[in-house]
C-alpha cells in the first residue's frame, strides 16, 4: 500500500471499545475528552480566527453575528489532519464501516448574544437536508458528525449544544420547542473535546448569553454512495497533498461505479483495516 500519513500509526490505539459502541448506539452521541491536545486547539483556533476575519468581511457580518462557514476543509492544511485524526477517526470507521467519506465540514463561531433574552436561533433538527423529509421512517443512520470544540463551554449559557439523548431511535423531533424539556442535555465540554453524534438525534444550538465567543468545527462522515455537500470533486490541489485514505475521505475514487460497488483502489481504508486488524471484510455483495 502507498505510504500513509503519520496519523495511521496511531489508529489502532483508538479503535472503539464495546462500551463506546454501546453508548453511541443507545444514546446517539459519544464524548471524547482531550481528543485534541492544547497545542492543536491553539493552532486550530489561530486558523479559525483568520477564517473568521475573512468570512465576516465576505459575508458582511458584524462581530457579534453568528458566523457559519461551509466547506471548511479546504481552507487550511491543518484541517486535512483532522480528517483522520487518531483519537476520533477509528471511532468513525468502527461505527460506519470503511466505505466512508467526509460529506460536510463546517465552522460555527457564535459570539455572545447582544441581548440576554433572545430566542434560540437554531431549532431542533436532524441532520441531512431534504432526505430527512423525504425518507420513510424509521430512517437509517447514514452519517454522523464529529464536533471539535475549540472553546470551553463550561455552562449552558456558553451556547452549549442541546441534544436529546436517545432521540435518534425514536426518530422524531420534539413536538413543541420545549416538550421533552426534561430530556434535554446541555453539552458542556472543555476545549479539545470531540463529540460524535448520530445525525438522527434531535439537536440544536443553545443560547450564548456569556461574554465569550463559542467556536466549533463540525466534520460529517457519510457513506461514499451518498454524494458530498461540501464537494463531489475535491479540487486537485487539495487531493495532491493527501495520501490514499485521505483522498478516499475527500471523495476521490476510480470512477462513479466505485462509489456503489467499490474496488480495492476505491477504498484504501478497507485495505488498511484488513492489513492491520487481520479482518476479512468482503468488498461488496452483488449489484
Ligand atoms: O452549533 C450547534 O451547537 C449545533 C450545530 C448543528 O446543529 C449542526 O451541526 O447540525
Amino acid at each position: 500500500m502507498t505510504a500513509m500519513n503519520g496519523a495511521s500509526q496511531e489508529w489502532l490505539r483508538y479503535c472503539a471499545t464495546q462500551e463506546q459502541l454501546d453508548t453511541f448506539n443507545d444514546d446517539g452521541y459519544l464524548v471524547v475528552e482531550d481528543a485534541l491536545p492544547p497545542q492543536m486547539v491553539e493552532q486550530l483556533t489561530e486558523v479559525v480566527d483568520r477564517i473568521e476575519t475573512e468570512e465576516r468581511k465576505r459575508q458582511n457580518l458584524s462581530s457579534n453575528q453568528l458566523l457559519v462557514k461551509f466547506r471548511t476543509v479546504i481552507e487550511d492544511d491543518i484541517f486535512l489532519e483532522l480528517l483522520d485524526w487518531p483519537q476520533t477517526f477509528p471511532l468513525v470507521w468502527d461505527i460506519l464501516g470503511w466505505n466512508i467519506q467526509l460529506y460536510i465540514s463546517h465552522l460555527i463561531v457564535y459570539p455572545a448574544e447582544p441581548e440576554k433574552d433572545k430566542v434560540l436561533a437554531g431549532g431542533w433538527h436532524q441532520d441531512g437536508g431534504r432526505p430527512v423529509q423525504e425518507m420513510e421512517r424509521p430512517q437509517p443512520r447514514l452519517s454522523l458528525k464529529i464536533s471539535y470544540w475549540l472553546s470551553n463551554v463550561d455552562s449552558p449559557d456558553n451556547g452549549a449544544m442541546q441534544i436529546i439523548p436517545g432521540s435518534h431511535k425514536r426518530d422524531a423531533l420534539p413536538l413543541s420547542s420545549d416538550s421533552d424539556s426534561e430530556k434535554i442535555l446541555d453539552l458542556c465540554v472543555k476545549a479539545g473535546t470531540a463529540v460524535l453524534f448520530d445525525r438522527r438525534m434531535s439537536h440544536r444550538r443553545g443560547l450564548n448569553t456569556s461574554n465569550t465567543s463559542r467556536k466549533v468545527l463540525f466534520f460529517g462522515y457519510s457513506y461514499r454512495w451518498l454524494r458530498g455537500l461540501d464537494f463531489n470533486l475535491m479540487p486537485e490541489e487539495i487531493l495532491k497533498k493527501c495520501d490514499p485514505i485521505r483522498r478516499q475521505l475527500l471523495g476521490d475514487g476510480v470512477d462513479i461505479k466505485g462509489w456503489w460497488q467499490p474496488t480495492e483502489a476505491d477504498v484504501p481504508l478497507r485495505t488498511w483495516i484488513k492489513e492491520h486488524r487481520g479482518e476479512e471484510l468482503p468488498i461488496w455483495g452483488g449489484s
